[in-house]
């Protein structure tokens, strides 16, 4: 135990810099085999789109190359990219998704 040196301590309160979690966003690739009913069907069982949102989607990805399907925290992005190329996978598709940060 130290002796008492006589001195004041304060103590500051410093309010914490709290980060909202960087979201990452699952981004569908066009190819020239994967069948549209298909890609639809991904859409809306794993990103929870009614299915004209989930068609608008689709065609915007096999039009543009690209498209997202939705926006997660990275974790959420990650299991939504697995879940997406297992059904590829499973189905005999070659669908390819990715997950990158927005921004
Ligand atoms: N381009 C594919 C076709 O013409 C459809 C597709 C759309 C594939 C979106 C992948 C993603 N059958």
């Amino acid at each position: 135990r130290q002796p008492d040196n006589g001195e004041a301590v304060v103590l500051e309160r410093v309010p914490l810099k709290i980060q909202p979690p960087q979201m990452h966003q699952v981004v569908m690739l066009n190819d020239d085999f994967t069948p549209m009913e298909f890609v639809v069907l991904v859409i809306q069982e794993f990103f929870g789109k009614d299915r004209e949102t989930a068609t608008q989607i689709m065609l915007k990805i096999h039009l543009d190359g690209k498209g997202v399907c939705g926006v997660y925290s990275r974790d959420v992005a990650a299991t939504k990219v697995d879940q997406v190329m297992g059904a590829a996978r499973d189905a005999g598709h070659p669908l390819q998704c990715v997950s990158e940060p927005v921004e």
